[in-house]
This record gives structure tokens, sequence and C-alpha cells, in this order.
């Protein structure tokens, strides 16, 4: 196969073998975040589909999904960042009940990159430990991923709780996750929050949307 659809190809079949040597001479071609967004992003939409239909058993997407982590380990020290990391702070989590964390972690690095300060929960967390490391970290930002479809009503009640402890106001929130639809969240839960509620489809749009709020 050629590089390229070789790389995919490994993603999905969670090949780690040969891994390594196939991401530096991809580098040589195109930027890193390039060779994830185009190449190996497709890898996992294509495993999210067997698995969705059942050609794919649960620990063959484990795999895929370690062989993604280590594909983008490999990458991060190649993508280009900026220096400092003054322009606000996000605290990060997977919300209760979801181990999903892919997404998450880019959007970890992609802040992380560009000047934010990523304070990252890890997953399955409940809200009042992503509260509790907010007003700890001092965050401007609550981040929350979530890809089952039951995490898009843990995000709802993860709102009301915050309306209940009376930090609406003081954090902007911004979603997103693969279960989750713009629509959802820019009205159902945009009507729920008290504060600010932002939806990023990808974690380009989730450092958009982290500019416009920090401005
Ligand atoms: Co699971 N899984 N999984 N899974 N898994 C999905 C989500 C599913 C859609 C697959 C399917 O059926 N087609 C399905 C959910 C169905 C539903 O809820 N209706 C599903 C299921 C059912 C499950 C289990 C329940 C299976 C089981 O146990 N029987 C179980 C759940 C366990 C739990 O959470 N309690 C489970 C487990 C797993 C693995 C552990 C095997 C593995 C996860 C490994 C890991 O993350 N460390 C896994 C995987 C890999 C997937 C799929 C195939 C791929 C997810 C992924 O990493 N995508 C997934 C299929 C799918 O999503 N269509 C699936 C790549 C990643 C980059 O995308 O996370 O969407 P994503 O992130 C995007 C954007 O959404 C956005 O930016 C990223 C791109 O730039 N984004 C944000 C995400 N978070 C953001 C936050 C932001 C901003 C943007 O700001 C805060």
């Amino acid at each position: 196969l050629p590089l390229f659809e070789r790389l995919e190809r490994r993603i999905v079949d969670g090949e780690k073998a040969g891994l390594d040597a196939d991401l530096d001479e991809a580098m040589q071609q195109v930027p890193p975040l390039q060779i994830i967004n185009e190449t190996l992003l497709a890898g996992m939409k294509t495993v999210g589909e067997l698995f969705g239909s059942g050609q794919m058993q649960l620990p063959f997407v484990l795999q895929s999904a370690e062989t993604m982590k280590t594909a983008v380990a490999h990458l991060e020290p190649h993508m280009e960042s900026t220096d400092d990391s003054g322009k606000g702070r996000i605290v990060l989590a997977t919300v209760k009940g979801d181990v999903h964390d892919i997404g998450k972690n880019l959007v970890d690095i992609i802040l992380s990159n560009n000047g934010y300060e990523v304070v990252n929960l890890g997953i399955k967390q409940p809200i009042s430990t992503i509260l509790d490391a907010a007003v700890d970290k001092k965050a401007d930002v609550i981040g929350m991923s979530g890809l089952l479809v039951k995490s898009t009503v843990v995000m709802k009640e993860n709102l009301e709780e915050m309306n209940t402890r009376g930090v609406a106001e003081q954090f902007p929130v911004l979603l997103g996750g693969a279960a989750l639809t713009r629509a959802y969240v820019e009205h159902d839960l945009t009507e729920v929050y008290e504060g600010d509620v932002h939806y990023a489809r990808d974690a380009f749009e989730g450092l958009r949307l982290m500019d416009e709020i920090m401005t």
C-alpha cells in the first residue's frame, strides 16, 4: 500500500509494528497535524463504522485506539507550538461514566500548543471533581468531552449542578464529543445553563472558541 493508505490501515488493524517509521516518512511530506486529521482520524472513523455494524469486536477497537494514541504521541513533539501558556486556563475532562479520551487529548494538545494552560483531569470525572479543580486552579473555562449518548445527558446534569452551585456565571463551558450535536448544545443546553455554553465540532473549533471566550 502507498504510505498514507498504509498508515490509515495501521489504525484500523491496530498494527504498531513499523508505525513510527511510517510516521517519520509521512512527516517528510506533510505536517503532523495534517497526518492526524486526514489519515489517522479517517482510520478511527472506519473503526467506529466497523464496530457499529458489528464487524469489529471491542478488543480490536481497543487495539486501534492504542495505536492511535501511540501515533499521536510520536507526532506531538514535532508539532508547531508557541512557548507561552498565558492565554488562559482550561480544566478539561471526559465526563462521568465515559472512558473515551482520544478526542479530549487532541483538544489538550491543540490548546497547549497554542498558548493555553490545560489541566487535563482524565476520564470518568464527576462534576464535583471538575468543579473542585476549576476553583482550585482558577480556571477560565471548563471543557467537557463525552462520546456516549448517555454522556450528553450527563453534561446536561452537570450544567444544572453548576447552576445550583451558583458558578455558572464564573465558568463558560466548552463541550465536544461525537454524540453531541450543535443543535443540542446551542439550543437545549443553552436554555439550561445560566452561563455561556459552546459547542466545538473538533479541536480546532475548540481553539477558536477559546480565543473568542478569552478576548
Ligand atoms: Co467506544 N463507542 N465504547 N470505545 N468508541 C463509540 C463512541 C461508539 C459511537 C461506537 C459505535 O457504536 N459505532 C459507541 C457509542 C454509542 C452510543 O453511545 N450510542 C461506543 C460504545 C457503545 C462503547 C462501549 C459502551 C462498548 C462496550 O463496552 N460494549 C464502551 C464504553 C465504555 C465507557 O465509556 N463507559 C466503549 C469503549 C471503547 C474503547 C475503550 C474500546 C475505545 C476508547 C479508547 C479511548 O478513548 N481511550 C472506543 C473507541 C475507540 C470508540 C470509537 C470507535 C472511536 C472514538 C474515537 O476515539 N474517535 C467510537 C466511534 C465514534 O466515535 N464514531 C466509539 C476519534 C476521536 C478523535 O474523535 O472523540 O469524537 P472524538 O473527538 C473529536 C470531536 O468529537 C471533538 O474533537 C475531536 C476531533 O478533533 N471533541 C471535542 C471531542 N471532545 C471534545 C471536547 C472539546 C472540544 C472538541 O472541548 C472540551
